[in-house]
């Protein structure tokens, strides 16, 4: 009924609106007012002069912003792959921001300059090739070198790291709570497959592969050395997540199903990052970066980026997937280990 009514109320309003340009046009024609002079000179020439003053306001606007949100935009990089992201979008914006303006200031003093007069008229050519290079040229060189730059810069983030160099950890995502694992003495993840999900087993861990007996599980909050490379597996147990750690500059999708995986190496620690940032309540956060259900936005784990003493002192602490199993099922169903 709504509807109905809505649709009536447009479909009678544009009748309306067309009577009100019929009613218009006629007393236009009867007081011989047509056309041009519908508009007058003082009227285009008054409108050409505003167009510098906005000019100003537009771009008085836009540093305004930029000045007011420039405190919401992403924290100092932590990580060593982070400072040349940073580099690459600076430099993305330097040369957008440059065609904007060049953009602006010509859009709308072209339009001060410019505007219509009795008896002059633009001139008239129907082809340009010069005009045609310049405007096809300039810009593919543009693209190209943002496009090369950006393609190299990618090549080398995600450019395969050798796993024993490496501290291998795994993320594990499901609505609406993070769960971290590391590969323990071995530093090697147990193997895992989604078939194997169960009330007993949620990280869909393969109990006879003898490397997860050691895996460290850990809830809440997880830990990463220093200025080591660590690599990370993503998986979730069931929609689609994406873990965000924004201040080391890393996201990755988190997929039902399929592993993903993604490396970088934290350079700045969590005490040097509090000294910093003059906050002493400052922590990395890992965040959902998909919206994945009802709580999605509280699905975060604090990061603690440690010396790598403290680290393996932390490391140490944590349960292994083996004694967490034992201690915390029952008799009837208890995982088997064997
Ligand atoms: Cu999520």
């Amino acid at each position: 009924m709504i509807s109905l009514l809505t649709y009536l109320t447009i479909i009678l309003g544009v009748v309306a609106i067309a009577r009100l340009v019929k009613v218009y046009e006629l007393s236009a024609t009867l007081k011989g007012t047509e056309k041009e002079e519908a508009v007058s000179d003082s009227d285009t020439k008054f409108n050409a002069r505003l167009m510098l003053p906005f000019l100003f306001a537009f771009f008085a606007f836009c540093v305004y912003l930029v000045v007011s949100y420039k405190d919401n935009l992403l924290p100092e990089s932590a990580s060593e792959h982070g400072v040349e992201i940073d580099t690459l979008f600076n430099f993305n914006l330097l040369i957008v921001g440059i065609v904007f303006v060049a953009v602006n200031v010509v859009l709308f003093y072209f339009a001060y300059k410019y505007y219509s007069r009795k008896g002059v008229y633009a001139t008239y050519f129907a082809h340009s090739t010069k005009l045609e290079m310049i405007w096809t040229i300039v810009p593919a060189i543009f693209l190209a070198v943002i496009i090369i730059y950006g393609l190299a810069v990618w090549n080398k983030i995600t450019s395969p790291v050798d796993s024993n160099k490496a501290i291998v950890m795994e993320l594990f995502a499901e609505q609406f709570k993070w769960t971290a694992r590391y590969g323990g003495n071995d530093n090697v993840l147990g193997e895992s497959n989604y078939k194997l999900t169960a009330d007993m087993n949620p990280l869909a861990i393969d109990t006879t592969d003898k490397h997860a007996w050691d895996d460290k599980i850990v809830n809440g909050e997880f830990h990463i050395p220093v200025n080591k490379v660590v690599l990370m597996y993503f998986r979730s147990k069931d929609v689609l997540h994406s873990a965000y750690m924004p201040h080391f500059r890393a996201q990755m999708n988190c997929v039902p199903g399929m592993r993903t995986e993604f490396h970088f190496t934290p350079t700045i620690t969590t005490a040097e990052m509090k000294e910093k940032t003059k906050n002493p309540d400052f922590d990395y956060v890992l965040l959902c970066n998909k919206i994945c259900g009802s709580t999605h936005w509280n699905m975060q784990m604090k990061i603690v980026v440690d010396s790598d003493a403290d680290y393996k002192k932390w490391l140490a602490e944590q349960k292994t997937f083996k004694e967490k199993s034992m201690s915390e099922n029952t008799s009837e169903n208890k995982v088997v280990l064997n």
